[in-house]
């Protein structure tokens, strides 16, 4: 049985104009936003585990491919099924990938990910797509391949009467959807570990501005109910990885390539205080020089953290404080004291690891004065590395739900789905126009560039190749922008 596992391209998706309301300093730094694609590298894990090795993972984002690159390289793989990633800001490009390869391929086509999730129905009324799968699929998918696999011996009726069985499944049966419930795993240290070994094109930055790395995950989910975010919908449980998995995984992977960076992907790595300093007393008698990088709240950090990090060779924090204004900081119910956040900077300094800040304009509230608060905040603190995000409200989120039932915005994600269109998304900041956000966001961004201690605390970094020519080329893109010669990001 030949098993084709696709991850769509995010950077030839945003080239059909989605705004995603990322800062340059993220989409110009990584080239091409870039990642491990976690979802189906689990599922490729859990096939090979169960004997299903015949397999090619097509990793678009990682090569950048067109849709006909892609749609090309899937079929001469000739294979007998196909399962699809697809994140909302990926959909229109997965829905054209599906649609070539079904014209191309006999083979059915499974789509999974967190849109499908999101818009079963909607997703599942295109019919290039076979199956959908929500919540969790590595053993959905698994149980799929399993019939279809068995497909010799069974008749037609026999193979749809077995896939009826199978829980997390949306499909369509005559003019009917059926949507089972979907599947989220209790225990997830019964995971092999992702398989990597598909994706090693994914250990290098395509900018190479960074060394090689692995991307690592510790958990599932968020306990956080922050408006704007939009995971926490399907992932109604957070499951983590025990400290001892997570340390074995680290070491396989050191083992296996060779490489001891890792960047983890946890939402907020330092949720539970106990597991994390467990995790960095194995990592630090390891023997290995590892380092890595997490996220995290800023509520969830302290002194005693900051030091067992340091010495298990944590270098880098990205922070979510998303605004210096205490009230929309409040409305957004992020739970979060901008005293008390000044404070864990200091811990960070005073402990010797980096640290990255996010921050988001264009609350429905923002005023000139929240702005000037974000910005001042920024400036107090002297912060060197921060990105500031043009707030867009994602499917799935409590702000998105709010909008949608005070009528300020048309459900456009649903639209988005049915007609597999690129959507307009909609202003929802009622003092400033997408191009002022632009122009705000420009002159915020641009900061660090007019102090000197930046080329001080940089200037060792010149020798990486490809820093100059990613500062210069960010800095004109920010110099563009805040004189408004760039158009806006959505034209
Ligand atoms: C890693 C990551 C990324 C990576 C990309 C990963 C990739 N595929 O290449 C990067 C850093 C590039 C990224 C970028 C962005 N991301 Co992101 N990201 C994540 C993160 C942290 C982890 C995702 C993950 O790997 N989860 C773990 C795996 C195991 O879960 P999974 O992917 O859902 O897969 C499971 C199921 O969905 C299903 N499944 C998935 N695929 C398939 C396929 C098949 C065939 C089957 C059967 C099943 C299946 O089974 C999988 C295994 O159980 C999540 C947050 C989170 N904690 O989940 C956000 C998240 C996915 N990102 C999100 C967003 C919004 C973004 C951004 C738009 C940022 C922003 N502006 O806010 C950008 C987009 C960039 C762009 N447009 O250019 C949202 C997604 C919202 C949505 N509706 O799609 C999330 C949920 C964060 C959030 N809290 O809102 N992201
Ligand atoms: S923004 Fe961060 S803390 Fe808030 S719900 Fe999302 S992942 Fe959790």
């Amino acid at each position: 049985m030949k098993i084709l596992l696709i991850n769509p391209s995010i950077s030839k998706s945003n080239k059909n104009g989605l705004d995603d309301g990322l800062s340059p300093v993220f989409t110009d730094f990584q080239l091409r936003p870039y990642c491990l694609p976690f979802g189906i590298m689990y599922i490729a894990a859990v096939l090979i585990e169960n004997n299903f090795s015949d397999l090619m993972v097509l990793d678009a984002n990682a090569e950048s491919l067109s849709l006909s690159e892609a749609a090309a390289r899937a079929e001469s793989f000739r294979p007998d099924i196909i399962g699809i990633t697809c994140m909302t800001f990926t959909y229109v490009y997965t829905l054209k990938l599906a649609e070539l390869l079904k014209a191309k391929t006999m083979a059915p086509i499974v789509v999974g990910g967190p849109h499908v999730s999101l818009y079963p129905r909607e997703v599942i009324s295109h019919e290039c797509f076979d199956l959908g799968v929500i919540g969790e699929g590595e053993y959905v998918f698994l149980r799929v391949v399993e019939i279809l696999n068995n497909k010799k011996t069974l008749s037609a009726d026999a193979v749809k009467q077995e896939l009826e069985t199978v829980q997390g499944l949306v499909y369509r049966c005559g003019e009917e959807l059926i949507k089972k419930s979907p599947e989220v795993l209790d225990d997830i240290d019964a995971l092999p570990f992702p398989e990597r070994a598909r994706a090693e094109k994914n250990f290098n930055n395509p900018d190479k501005i960074c060394d090689p790395h692995i991307d690592i995950l510790s958990m599932r989910g968020c306990v956080y109910n922050c408006i704007f975010c939009s995971h926490t919908r399907w992932y109604n449980r957070v499951r983590r990885h025990s400290p001892g998995y997570v340390f074995k995984e680290m070491i396989h992977c050191i083992e296996r390539y060779g490489i001891r960076k890792f960047n983890f992907y946890d939402d907020v790595f330092t949720v539970e205080k106990e597991r994390t300093l467990e995790l960095c007393r194995l990592i630090s008698g390891c023997g290995y020089n590892i380092s890595f990088s997490i996220m995290t709240r800023p509520d969830l950090f302290d002194d005693e953290l900051a030091r067992s990090l340091k010495q298990a060779g944590c270098c880098s924090i990205n922070f979510g404080v998303e605004t210096g204004d205490q009230d929309i900081l409040d409305g957004i119910r992020k739970g979060l004291d901008i005293e008390k956040v000044k404070e864990k900077f200091i811990i960070c300094r005073n402990n010797g690891i980096n640290f990255t800040v996010n921050f988001m304009i264009g609350f429905p509230e923002e005023t000139p004065e929240s702005i000037e608060s974000t910005r001042r905040l920024i400036k107090d603190l002297n912060l060197d590395s921060y990105k500031v995000n043009i707030l867009i409200p994602y499917p799935g989120s409590l702000l998105y739900r709010k909008l949608l039932k005070e009528q300020k915005i048309d459900d456009f994600w649903k639209e988005m789905t049915l007609k597999g269109e690129t959507p307009r998304v909609p202003d929802i900041c009622s003092r400033f126009s997408r191009a002022d956000l632009e122009k705000i966001r420009s002159r915020i961004e641009l900061i660090p560039y007019l102090r000197l201690k930046t080329y001080l605390l940089n200037c060792r970094k010149i020798f990486i190749p490809g820093f100059i020519r990613y500062h210069i080329k960010l800095f004109s893109k920010l110099i563009l922008k805040y004189a408004g010669i760039l158009p806006d990001n959505r034209n």
